[in-house]
């Protein structure tokens, strides 16, 4: 069983901070469009899909790729968005992060916590043994390394750019602890506080699950997924029942630490092995220079594909198909 995760975070309304959505302000609507895409031809909220502002697809269509082959159910989990998906879904919250330079990102953290714990505990009754969490949060990559480094890992996150921003997420950064007035790593013994202060709610609803879930659980996603991981650590939970897995687009990413800093916190990872260099369209060889990378539990949800048989052939081909009748309606 798969779920997805939707957040929202002001942070992404930064200019030039991230491409998840053609625009900033379209950033608010990629959260529900990703997950309505998973169901329907093409998203409900907005007509189109959620593209970089040059046109490259979504990751959830890699998603929708292995979840039509392998018709594994999906999820979809509404942490904290500015608009409701307009699909089926479980409400966690409507609390939308704000921006850390300015004021406490999610004081409603112990709230969102709480109650996505709640739905994890209720999971253990259906003898899942193991679920995949994915997450579509624009802007989450900020987000995650201001955790990260609140709890002092020297991580530098990835992103949804070929051009990882990271001389401006690290001034926002900077102006966020000046706000709160920390230094790096002095949160290292305060989970709950580092979210209050920098979190967004995809990141509070992922925790909260995996701490009522009892089973395995894989962090379907980069290194947003770290901070998640390092979040449970600091709580005190073992990461031996989590996997992160992500895809080779993260791997390969060198303008981020996600090797290093998974194998610091002792997180386990695999990753899939999609290729898109022989497709026909712009947008999707792109991915192979570094652009999208990873996101709506993309590289988890191949994973769970691969796990029933299909081979990252299958995937690409399905992909391929999708984005092929995307061009045409
Ligand atoms: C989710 N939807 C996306 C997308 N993601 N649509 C297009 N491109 C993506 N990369 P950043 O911090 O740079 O915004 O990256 C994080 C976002 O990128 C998340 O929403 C993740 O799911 C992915």
């Amino acid at each position: 069983m798969m779920f997805v995760v939707l957040g929202n975070t002001e942070v992404s309304l930064i200019p030039g901070i991230s491409i998840a959505g053609a625009t900033a302000e379209l950033t608010k609507l990629t959260p529900p469009a990703d997950a309505e895409y998973l169901f329907y031809e093409r998203p409900k909220i907005i007509d189109t899909i959620p593209v970089t502002p040059e046109g490259h697809p979504t990751p959830a269509i890699i998603t929708k790729a292995a979840k039509e082959l392998a018709n594994f159910p999906i999820i979809v989990v509404r942490g904290g968005t500015y608009l409701a998906p307009l699909v089926p879904h479980v409400h966690i919250s409507s609390y939308v992060g704000r921006d850390f330079r300015k004021e406490k990102a999610l004081p409603e953290t112990r709230e969102i916590i709480d109650r996505a714990s709640l739905f994890g505990e209720e999971l253990n009754k259906l003898n899942l043994g193991e679920v995949v969490i994915g997450e579509s949060t624009p802007g989450g990559t900020t987000t995650a390394q201001a955790v990260l480094w609140a709890l002092g890992y020297d991580a530098k996150t990835s992103s949804a750019s070929l051009d990882n921003p990271q001389p401006l997420k690290e001034k926002v950064i900077a102006e966020g602890f000046k706000r709160a007035g920390i230094k790096e790593g002095e949160l290292k013994d305060k989970p709950l506080t580092a979210l209050e202060e920098f979190g967004d709610p995809m990141m509070a609803t992922v925790v909260g699950i995996a701490r009522g879930f009892k089973g395995r659980v894989i962090l379907a996603g980069g290194t947003q997924m770290l901070a998640v991981a390092a979040l449970l650590r600091a709580m005190g939970g073992e990461l031996e029942r989590f996997t992160i897995v992500t895809t080779k687009w993260v791997i390969k990413d060198k303008s981020s630490t996600f090797k290093e800093t998974a194998e610091g916190l002792g997180v386990e990872y695999q990753y899939a092995n999609l290729d898109f260099s022989k497709s026909k369209f712009k947008g999707l060889r792109d991915y192979e220079r570094g652009y999208v990378k990873e996101g709506v539990g993309a590289g988890g949800a191949a994973w769970l594909a691969l796990k029933r048989g299909f081979t990252e052939r299958d995937i690409e081909r399905k992909v391929e198909e999708l984005y092929e009748k995307l061009t045409k309606n």
